[in-house]
C-alpha cells in the first residue's frame, strides 16, 4: 500500500491537526470542531502526481466558538515530521453557521431533560419517566427562525417518548410543542406551543418482534448462502479497488461519506478515464406540510449533519451477504478526537442474473453469460431515517448509483375527530405521516477519455409526416450542447425521453462518432415549490434535474459551503453567474434525484426500503459490447452443446448440461 495525495486523513493526522491548533493557541476551550477533513489537493496537482513524488498533506478544520458563535477555517500543514506541523491559516468566516455535530445532538437531549421547564411540560402530559423521552434536535433556515435569535446557533427539537425502554424511539411524538435551544449554551430559549394539542394516539409503532402484539415469524425460509471458495475477484490495494477491467480509488470524509475517485476502465490494455470524482454533495429534505409540527422541518442531511458522520458499522450476514471486504472510516468528534467506524464501507461482488444471451433457434446453440457487479456501499443513520448508498460497477461499463431509504417516518397525532390533512397519509389510529421529498445531489466530475468534454442534451421526437415518412413512424433524436453555464440548469422531459451525454469531441470510436457516457435520468422529480419561497431560495439546486458547471476545485457544495441556517444559495447559482463556457472543457455534472415521498401505510412502523437509482452508461465509448470477453460459467462450456431438435419452437433452444 503506497500513500496517495487523495488518501483520507488518518487517526494520527487528525491528532496532529488538533495538536498543532492547540500549540498555536487557536484551539481555546470555548472552540469546537464542526469538522476536520483532508484539504483535498487540486485536481491538476493530483493528476500531475506520480508515485514517489512528495505528497503534500494538509487538513482543513472548521471550528466555531461557543462563546461568541464565530466560525473559523483552519489549514494545518502536516509535514513529514510532526515537529514541523504548522497552522498555515486560521481565519474567521463571517456570517456562517458550521454544521451541527453529533455531540451537540446528544448534549441537547441531556440538557433539555435537565431543564425544569421541560420536565414540567412533560409532566403536564403525564410523562414522568425521562428515560423514555428522546429529544431530537434539528436546525433550520434563517427565514424560519424567530427573528430575535437569528444570530444564534439555534436548534429546534421534537420530543418523542418510547412505549417501553426498548421501544421504537420515533413511534410516539409529544406533539404541539417544540423546544427552541441555543446550541452554544444548551439553554432552552422557549417552548413553542401549538394552539391545539392532539392527545397521544393509540398507535402500534413497534417493529421489534417481541414488542409487536401477536407477532409470529415466517417459518418457511431456508438458508441461502453465498460462497466464493477462492475468494472474491477483486483486489483492494490501499484505497484502490481493482475488479475485472475497473479500477477506482476510495476516500471517505465526514460530509460526503464515500468518495470515488479516478474511475478507469481497462479497454484491451488501455486504461481509459471515466470519472475523476463522484460523491453525494447535498441532500435536501423539505417536509411539505404547513402545520405547526412540520413547517420548519427541512433537513440538509449532508450540509447540516454530514453523511460521513452518520455512517454506521456494517454487519456481515445482515447488512452485507457473501464474501465481503470492509474498509474502516475515521471521523472526529467536536473536540477533534478521532475514532474509527469499523466496517464502514462494504466492498463485494454480486451475481446479477444474465448479462447477455442469445439462443439460436435454428441450430440450437446458445450463448449466455452471467452478470456480476462490483458494489461499494455504506449505511447512514440520520436520526429516524436510514440511507443505504450503493455505487455499482458492471462488466459492460455501466455504473449504477442506488439509494435505499428506510427507517422510521415522522408521524403526528390528530385531535379526536379531526380530518387527515391533505398533506399526509393516515398510517395508524389518529396518526398521519406528512408528505416530504428527499432531494439528493450527486456531484460527478466525469472525464470521458480526459478532461475535455461537452455535455449534449439528447431529445427523441417523432419526425414530421411527409414523403420520406409517410406513415409517421420515424423517431429521430436531436443533440444540443449545454454550451455555457447560463444554460446550466436542465430539466427532465418525459415527452422527449431526454437524457444527457457527456461526450469527448476530440476522440472518436471505431465508427467515427465521439466517445461518450450517457446519464440516464431516472428517479428525478420536480420541486413543486414556488421559487420565491424560503426553502427554495436556500436550495435552488432542487429546482432542476441536472446542472452542469465548469470544474473548479473549490466548487463542491451545491447549496454553499455553509447551508446550516442559510437564507439563500451560495453554491450553484453563484458559480454559474459568470456564464463560463461548457464546450470542450472540464465539466462537472450535478444530478438531482431522490424520493418524492407520498407516505404509505406500509411504510409504518418501519419503512421497507424505498429504492431509487440512476445510471451512467457507455454510449459509443466502446467499439462494441465490452463484455464479449466475459467467459461462460465454469463447467458449462462456451458454445452450447449439440442441437436437440426435439420439440423446439422459437426461443426454446435446448436444455442439458450447458448453459442453455
Ligand atoms: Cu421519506
Amino acid at each position: 500500500m503506497s500513500p496517495h495525495p487523495l488518501d483520507s486523513l488518518s487517526t494520527e493526522e487528525f491528532r496532529r491537526t488538533t495538536a498543532a491548533l492547540r500549540a498555536s493557541g487557536d484551539l481555546i476551550d470555548s472552540r469546537r470542531f464542526a469538522s476536520i477533513t483532508l484539504d483535498e489537493p487540486a485536481k491538476a496537482a493530483v493528476l500531475a502526481w506520480r508515485e514517489g513524488d512528495p505528497i503534500v498533506r494538509r487538513s482543513l478544520s472548521v471550528l466555531w466558538d461557543r462563546a461568541d458563535n464565530k466560525a473559523y477555517e483552519a489549514i494545518v500543514a502536516l509535514g513529514s515530521d510532526p515537529a514541523n506541523d504548522e497552522v498555515v491559516s486560521f481565519e474567521h468566516v463571517p456570517d456562517v453557521t458550521p454544521n451541527f455535530t453529533v455531540d451537540e445532538w446528544h448534549d441537547c437531549d441531556v440538557a433539555m431533560k435537565a431543564d425544569p421547564r421541560v420536565v414540567a411540560a412533560l409532566a403536564e402530559r403525564g410523562l414522568t419517566d425521562l428515560d423514555l423521552v428522546c429529544i431530537d434536535v434539528w436546525t433550520y433556515g434563517k427565514a424560519m427562525m424567530p427573528e430575535k435569535w437569528r444570530d444564534r446557533r439555534l436548534g429546534w427539537a421534537d420530543i418523542w417518548v418510547r412505549s417501553t425502554p426498548t421501544g421504537n424511539p420515533y413511534a410516539n411524538p409529544v406533539s404541539g410543542m417544540k423546544l427552541i435551544v441555543d446550541m452554544n449554551t444548551m439553554e432552552l430559549l422557549e417552548i413553542d406551543r401549538a394552539d391545539v394539542i392532539a392527545p397521544p394516539a393509540p398507535v402500534m409503532g413497534e417493529y421489534e418482534p417481541d414488542l409487536v402484539p401477536g407477532q409470529r415469524m415466517r417459518t418457511d425460509i431456508k438458508p441461502l448462502e453465498i460462497t466464493q471458495p477462492d475468494g472474491p475477484s477483486f483486489e483492494v490495494d490501499g484505497n484502490v479497488v481493482r475488479w475485472q477491467n475497473w479500477e477506482f480509488r476510495l476516500a471517505f470524509n465526514y460530509r460526503e461519506g464515500p468518495v470515488i475517485h479516478q474511475v478507469k476502465y481497462d479497454d484491451h490494455g488501455t486504461q481509459r478515464d471515466i470519472a475523476y470524482r463522484m460523491s453525494f454533495a447535498e441532500m435536501i429534505v423539505p417536509y411539505r406540510d404547513p402545520s405547526f409540527e412540520h413547517s420548519r422541518r427541512t433537513a440538509y442531511d449532508i450540509g447540516e449533519w454530514g453523511l460521513g458522520y452518520m455512517t454506521t458499522s456494517l454487519t456481515l450476514g445482515c447488512d452485507c451477504l457473501g464474501e465481503i471486504r470492509y474498509l474502516d472510516a475515521v471521523l472526529t468528534d467536536s473536540l477533534g478526537e478521532p475514532s474509527t467506524v469499523p466496517n464502514a464501507i462494504c466492498l463485494h461482488e454480486e451475481d446479477n442474473a444474465v448479462l447477455w444471451k442469445h439462443a439460436d433457434s435454428l441450430n440450437g446453440r446458445t450463448e449466455v453469460r452471467r452478470a456480476r457487479r462490483m458494489v461499494v456501499s455504506i449505511h447512514a443513520t440520520v436520526a429516524n431515517y436510514e440511507y443505504l448508498v450503493y455505487w455499482r460497477f458492471y462488466q459492460d461499463g455501466n455504473i449504477e448509483c442506488e439509494v435505499r431509504a428506510t427507517g422510521i417516518m415522522v408521524t403526528t397525532p390528530l385531535p379526536e375527530g379531526a380530518p387527515t390533512p391533505p398533506t399526509g397519509t393516515l398510517v395508524d389510529q389518529r396518526t398521519y405521516a406528512p408528505f416530504h421529498q428527499h432531494f439528493l445531489v450527486a456531484r460527478m466530475d466525469l472525464d470521458i477519455d480526459g478532461q475535455q468534454n461537452t455535455v449534449m442534451e439528447v431529445d427523441s421526437m417523432a419526425a414530421p409526416i411527409d414523403r420520406q415518412n409517410p406513415y409517421g413512424l420515424a423517431v429521430v433524436t436531436t443533440a444540443t450542447p449545454v454550451a455555457s453555464e447560463a444554460e446550466s440548469a436542465r430539466d427532465y422531459n418525459w415527452d422527449t425521453q431526454r437524457a444527457w451525454k457527456v461526450t469527448n469531441p476530440n476522440k472518436v470510436n471505431a465508427v467515427g462518432t465521439p466517445v461518450a457516457y450517457k446519464l440516464v435520468p431516472t428517479a428525478a422529480f420536480p420541486p413543486m415549490m414556488d421559487p420565491g419561497m424560503p426553502q427554495y431560495l436556500r436550495a435552488p439546486v432542487m429546482g432542476h434535474t441536472l446542472w452542469v458547471t465548469r470544474q473548479h476545485d473549490e466548487e463542491k457544495w451545491p447549496c454553499g459551503t455553509y447551508p446550516t441556517q442559510s437564507t439563500d444559495d451560495q453554491g450553484l447559482t453563484a458559480w454559474i453567474a459568470d456564464d463560463e463556457s461548457l464546450v470542450n472543457t472540464d465539466v462537472v455534472l450535478w444530478y438531482v434525484f431522490g424520493i418524492h415521498h407520498i407516505t404509505r401505510i406500509e411504510d409504518w412502523p418501519v419503512m421497507p426500503v424505498d429504492t431509487v437509482s440512476f445510471w451512467l452508461k457507455p454510449f459509443g465509448f466502446f467499439d462494441r459490447n465490452p463484455a464479449l470477453d466475459v467467459p461462460p460459467q465454469p463447467g458449462h462450456g462456451g458454445t452450447a452443446g449439440p442441437a436437440d431438435s426435439a420439440g423446439h419452437g422459437h426461443g426454446t433452444a435446448g436444455h442439458g448440461p450447458s448453459c442453455h
